[in-house]
């Protein structure tokens, strides 16, 4: 091992005697500081505590495959489209002028993070996150996937009415030479209201141990006739209802497989998809808002060692709503309650104007701001917590452009009120492809990196359940019994800052010394 060695994928080398660079790794030993807190003999006492450990990160990529469940929807088509676009550098006319392709939305590649300071102009020096270690590119990406609609690309990319005519022109040749594979449905896990767009499945509707075996088989075919060293899966299709939670069904890994093999009616087609994808080691990512990730497809997962995430992409009202709870909370002010209205006019507003895909979207859109709430003992007592109300409607004139519109309403200072009222309009699919993109793009990155305690022989890989996706999904799932992070700000500082720790950097801490003790 040396530290000194540059690949040329990598755009800085840390010179640490704590880093070692080889061809195929990059190695840190890292130094992880908290505080630990005894609250025992009535008094709180905190203490700095350090945890050394190693991290390990295979630098080379590889080719990756991303297959999306629900391919031609709104989102499946937009990100395909947005990829191609991207690849080939398009530029195409619109009625304001020129466009080109970019990743805008997209953490990975469209910010940057702060490296550290040049140590001769005392500047901030900062990289896009896509450089802070070695990723996948998204024009890289090998796209494929199912959906229960037979339209190829370019039909489902006209009826998603997103993209410019102009933009749809340059792409529908390559476009229209894909399909979706055909898929597993339930009828009873979407809104009736989908049916009509159901002529692309396979036998069946409900689960079985033939599905979960088709759809391995679709990962490895799709795997060997691209050439791919891994495939992520994303769940991009309809929001299901919740399966319910039943003893002996669904709670443990044993069970769940029983049910699966006896075809009972709790177990979604989501569910079917994660199992398959455990077994067949490819992460899987849940996009939507249902509990696909019943309690016996967790602890499968941790069998496995094979990495989930999940759950709904956290795209535009819950991303606002996650960075103005977490600024309003620790500005001190006492938020009371959050109406939150919104409607909209594509596909996705056509499944949940029925009742139960609605409620699990309402589920996942309101409990966003609880660990805020629960932080803060000076302005909330023990179980108080701000009104928090989530109305959707479906409006079809509006397509793809929803329509969000929130009122924030606050305790100020001697009983004053404060009300912050927002209107967000956008594409939908637009604020969503983006967040596809930088869920496979850490996925993938999290595949190869592992840990040990420092002095330890045997490497790991992280927990099953990828809860350093949190920033890009609404109701963050973590490994079961630990806390859930919903604060926007936060999120990013953990992935930001678990990507340092894996080049042996300390977090970025925002101190800036060097710049108030000279
Ligand atoms: P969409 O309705 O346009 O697309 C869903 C696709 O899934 C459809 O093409 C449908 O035919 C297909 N499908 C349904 N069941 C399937 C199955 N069992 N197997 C394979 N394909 C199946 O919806 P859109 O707008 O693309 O959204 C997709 C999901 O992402 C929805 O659950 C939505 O709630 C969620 N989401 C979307 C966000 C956004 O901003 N667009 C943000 C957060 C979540
Ligand atoms: C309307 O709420 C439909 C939903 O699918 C949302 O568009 C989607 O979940 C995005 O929600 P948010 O709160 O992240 O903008």
């Amino acid at each position: 091992l040396t530290n000194q060695a540059m690949a040329p994928s990598n755009s800085f080398t840390v010179s640490s005697p704590n880093v070692a660079y080889t061809d195929d790794t990059i190695t840190s030993k890292y130094t992880y500081r908290t505080t630990a807190i005894d609250t025992s003999n009535g008094k709180v006492v905190a203490t700095p505590k350090e945890t050394v450990y190693d991290f390990k990160t295979e630098r080379k990529v590889g080719k990756v495959g991303l297959m999306m469940v629900g391919w031609g929807g709104n989102n499946g088509s937009t990100v395909t489209a947005g990829i191609m676009a991207n690849r080939q550098n398009l530029v195409w006319d619109t009625r304001e002028g020129q466009r080109a392709a970019n990743y805008y939305g997209s953490l990975v590649m469209a910010s940057t993070t702060k490296l550290g300071v040049d140590s001769k102009s005392g500047k901030d020096i900062n990289i896009p996150l896509h450089d802070a270690m070695p990723m996948v590119h998204p024009n890289d990406l090998v796209i494929g996937g199912w959906d229960i609609s037979s339209l190829d690309m370019a039909a489902s990319m006209d009826r998603a009415q997103v993209l410019e005519p102009t933009l749809k022109q340059m792409v529908r040749k390559q476009m229209s030479a894909m399909k979706p594979l055909p898929s597993i449905y339930y009828p009873d896990f979407i809104a009736a209201n989908q049916g009509e767009r159901a002529d692309n499945t396979i036998a069946g509707d409900k689960a079985c141990m033939d599905h979960v075996e088709h759809l391995r088989k679709d990962i490895r075919d799709f795997k060997s006739q691209n050439g791919l060293d891994k495939v992520i899966v994303m769940w991009t299709a309809n929001t299901e209802r919740y399966g319910d939670l039943v003893p002996g069904v669904n709670d443990t890994a044993d069970n769940l497989m029983k049910s699966i093999e006896s075809g009972h009616a709790e177990i979604a087609p989501s569910t079917v998809f994660a199992v398959a994808c455990i077994k067949e080691g490819a992460p899987f990512i849940n996009g939507s808002p249902q509990n696909t990730f019943v309690p016996g497809c967790i602890e499968l997962a941790d069998q496995h060692g094979a990495f989930i995430g999940g759950d709904d992409f956290k795209s535009g009202q819950t991303k606002m709503k996650s960075a103005l709870v977490d600024f309003l909370i620790n500005a001190g002010i006492k938020l009371t309650s959050i109406a939150s209205y919104n409607h909209l006019g594509n596909n996705d507003g056509k499944n949940l104007s029925s009742q139960k895909q609605f409620r699990s979207k309402e589920i996942s859109k309101s409990n966003v701001v609880d660990d805020m709430v629960a932080a803060n003992s000076c302005l909330y007592k023990e179980g108080e917590h701000p009104d928090h109300t989530v109305v959707i409607k479906y409006m079809p004139a509006v397509g793809d452009n929803k329509r969000a519109l929130d009122e924030y309403y606050a305790e100020i200072f001697m009983g004053g009120h404060q009300t912050i009222s927002l209107f967000n309009v956008c594409e939908d699919s637009l604020l969503a492809s983006p967040l596809i993109i930088d869920l496979v793009v850490i996925a993938e990155l999290m595949t190869r990196i592992q840990w040990r305690n420092h002095g330890e022989q045997d490497w790991k890989s992280f927990h099953s359940v990828l809860s350093v996706l949190s920033y890009m999904l609404k109701a963050p799932m973590t490994p079961p019994g630990t806390p859930v992070v919903n604060a926007l700000g936060k999120q990013r500082s953990a992935l930001v800052n678990i990507m340092r720790a894996c080049v042996g950097l300390e977090p970025e801490n925002d101190m800036t010394l060097e710049h108030k003790l000279f």
